[in-house]
């Protein structure tokens, strides 16, 4: 009696640790256990830089050209923005910034930025120029605007689609 009361315990303990075992596993929703998921370096570096697609766009007062932009989900991008006018401008787009994998923001002949989150990016006037070379992450429709004084109101906002 007492044996066969240690080998039902026994069971019990051996199907206790295996319910604990999913419930770990279950925890990872999405994602093999052991196997954490892709981080913006990792979404960077494998992306297909040789394959990248330029995209420029002309800032000056008050409005982008083009006003719409439109990326696809895991290519590789440098995103051109340059001042033509003569006032500083932003190209204010949080949420856009987040849904994205930034790898370097390039300030031609000046430097390297290497940050893992922007908020705004603010251009010079007559040429000021950076380059945002990133990989698009999350699909969405995001807004792009300028925050200096009035210019959203005259016209200096856009918006720009992951898809
Ligand atoms: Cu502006």
């Amino acid at each position: 009696m007492a044996i066969r009361a240690k080998r039902v315990m026994g069971a019990a303990i051996r199907s206790g640790l295996c319910g604990l075992a999913m419930a770990v596993a279950g925890g990872f929703v999405g994602t093999p256990l052991g196997q954490a998921a892709p981080t913006n370096a990792d979404i960077v570096k494998g992306a297909d830089w040789k394959g990248m697609q330029t995209v420029k766009v002309e800032i000056k007062e008050h409005s982008y050209a083009p006003k719409e932009l439109v990326f696809e989900v895991g290519k590789a991008y440098k995103l051109e923005l340059r001042n033509v006018g003569e006032k500083p401008h932003y190209f204010t787009a949080p949420e856009f910034y987040k849904a994205i994998a930034t790898r370097k923001i390039e300030a031609a002949k000046v430097g390297e930025i290497k940050v893992p989150y922007i908020d705004a990016l603010e251009m010079m006037p007559n040429g000021g120029q950076l380059d945002l070379y990133f990989v698009p992450v999350t699909k969405g429709t995001y807004e792009v605007f300028c925050t200096i004084e009035d210019h959203r109101q005259q016209g200096m906002e856009g918006k720009i689609t992951i898809k």
